[in-house]
């Protein structure tokens, strides 16, 4: 049976989603038979365009009439469209595949996670982290289970990006509240605490994350619309969300962690890094490496750097020769092969929607804690 995927959005996440359904066959020949079926925005002209070169049989310009008309629905819009057209097609028995963070607010992600409970596991809801389906993630979490690094004491995540250091830079979505929810935090820190929970979330390592200290910083109140203000000055909108975030954990196990991200990391473009230490090892992992892991043994007196490359390592048998590298592209073939084999197995993905509302969770808890200036706890 060939799948037929229907796609909302068709800008950066729509393109990266597109290049990796059209790699599948070629790459992964075991997965499921699919048709870019159709692809969803607003403005006719550019959809018809990106219809044409992702590869889309038609467009419609209304998602109301294809979240129940597919076998699968890509959600991947801003996040202020999360929820209504996730949740449309959930209740019409489409499975879901939504771009994080889940959504802008605690309040929506809680119902779209409800409303893909009720559905069912035969239905899967999937949320889009991207970063858990890294080889070298893969293989880090393969030594967390074994035991390898011992009893979880310190995890560190960092995600710096610098697109929003130029004062100038144009005002979007994503600095809106109401679209957005939140900056960077939502944007970058949803990444890491979804990585994080992956790595050490398990009940025998570090467990889930139970309590939280957060900061919330805004260094740049408003920004210039792009092409807005014609002959006089430019027209400007409020930033209303944060620009960057710090925060402190603590784990189930006691474990402590710290979390970074900001918009403002002047030189780091797409610079996420983590750093696990345990009673018997470290780990450290940065997505500008990513065929890479880092890791110290007991009695070793530095860092060994593995190249998970090889053809045993997880997904690498599906490309090149070992050694011959992959990209960030690759993550999004992976985690699509591992989402539509699921859809078509009529079996439940990871991260699900459950896992995306823990994540938010997280950040909910953050941007409290920031408001009163104190620790939150997690129920
Ligand atoms: C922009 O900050 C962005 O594209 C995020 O939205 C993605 O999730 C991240 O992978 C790269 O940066």
């Amino acid at each position: 049976m060939t799948l037929e995927v229907g796609v909302l959005g068709y800008r950066f996440m729509g393109k990266a989603h597109a290049n990796a359904m059209a790699r599948l066959p070629m790459f992964f020949p075991d997965a499921p038979e699919i048709e870019r079926s159709v692809l969803v925005g607003r403005d006719e002209e550019a959809l018809a365009d990106a219809a044409d070169r992702f590869g889309f049989e038609s467009t419609a310009t209304d998602w109301r009439a294809v979240v129940d008309d597919v076998d699968a629905f890509y959600n991947l819009g801003p996040n202020h469209v999360h929820a209504e057209p996730s949740i449309a097609a959930l209740e019409a028995g489409t499975p879901v595949f939504c771009e994080k963070p889940l959504a802008p607010t605690l309040e929506e992600a809680e119902a779209m996670a409800e409303t893909a409970r009720e559905a069912g596991d035969d239905v899967p809801a999937g949320c889009a982290f991207n970063y858990r389906f890294v080889p070298a993630i893969r293989y880090a979490k393969e030594l967390l289970e074994a035991g390898d690094l011992g009893e979880i004491h310190h995890v560190r995540g960092r995600y710096l990006q610098d697109w929003l250091v130029d004062p100038d830079a144009p005002w979007s979505w994503r600095n809106d509240e109401d679209m957005a929810g939140s900056g960077a935090l939502g944007d970058l820190g949803a990444h890491t605490v979804d990585l994080l929970r992956f790595l050490v979330g398990d009940d025998d390592l570090a467990g889930e994350i139970e309590r939280v200290s957060g900061h919330l910083g805004t260094f740049v109140e408003e920004r210039p619309v792009e092409d807005g203000g014609e002959g006089g000055d430019p027209e400007t909108r409020p930033v209303t969300v944060d620009d960057a975030y710090t925060a402190q954990l603590e784990f189930a196990n006691g474990a402590l962690g710290t979390l970074e991200g900001s918009r403002f990391a002047t030189g780091h473009k797409n610079d996420h890094t983590l750093e696990i230490h345990g009673s018997s090892g470290s780990l450290r992992f940065s997505l500008e490496r990513l065929n890479e892991l880092e890791v110290l043994r007991e009695g070793d007196r530095g860092y060994e750097t593995i190249l998970v490359t090889d053809e045993d390592d997880p997904y690498v048998d599906h490309w090149w020769p070992p050694g011959h590298v992959l990209g960030w592209e690759h993550t999004f073939v992976h985690e699509n092969y591992e989402f539509l084999s699921a859809v078509a197995r009529g079996e439940s993905f990871a991260p699900s929607f459950a896992d995306g509302l823990t994540a938010q969770r997280v950040l909910d808890a953050i941007e409290r804690s920031d408001e009163r200036g104190e620790w939150i706890d997690l129920e």
